[in-house]
């Protein structure tokens, strides 16, 4: 009986140095840098398709927090998977900005319809024309920070309405 517990412990303890030497003894001593969070987002319940040659347009918020500050954020984005499963965009990731500019349709990323510059509280204004697949498009949210760190996800939907 007491041996087997010696035998525990000292297995307990020789497993809890090498979990020290594992994490403790890296290259560099930094600040610890956590990931951030999406706090909330924000997308219109539905936007209608335009007539040809107009678009309707939908401003996507989404609030992040990073306990090592909002300068510690590197990108806010989404992922827009359409009705028919595929990825709108080819793919690439939808990226918003908190940079406080108005929406202009001739900078839509940078000039993207963001409220107040440095707030947490990133912007995308998505432009639909006449061509839009019709039905719902499925939003995933990520927020990396400069560590490259990846937050939570966060899902939210708009209806595409013909
Ligand atoms: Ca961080
Ligand atoms: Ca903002």
């Amino acid at each position: 009986m007491i041996n087997k517990f010696y035998f525990l412990l000292i297995f307990i303890l020789s497993f809890s140095m090498f979990w020290q030497c594992d994490n403790g003894t890296g290259p560099e001593k930094k600040e610890k840098n956590v990931p951030g969070r999406i706090l909330w987002v924000d997308v219109p319940d539905s936007i209608a398709i335009p007539p040809a040659g107009y678009f309707n347009k939908a401003l996507v918020t989404a609030a992040v927090q990073d306990s090592n500050g909002l300068d510690d954020v590197d990108s806010v984005y989404f992922y827009s998977k359409k009705p028919d499963g595929s990825l709108a965009n080819e793919g690439r990731p939808l990226v918003m900005v908190d940079n406080g500019k108005p929406f202009n349709i001739n900078d839509p990323w940078q000039q993207a319809g963001d409220e107040q510059a440095g707030d947490g509280i990133y912007s995308l204004t998505i432009l639909i024309d006449n061509s839009a697949q019709p039905g719902r498009y499925i939003f995933t949210f990520y927020m990396r920070d400069k560590a490259g760190n990846l937050s939570n996800s966060m899902v939210d939907s708009i209806e595409v309405v013909p």
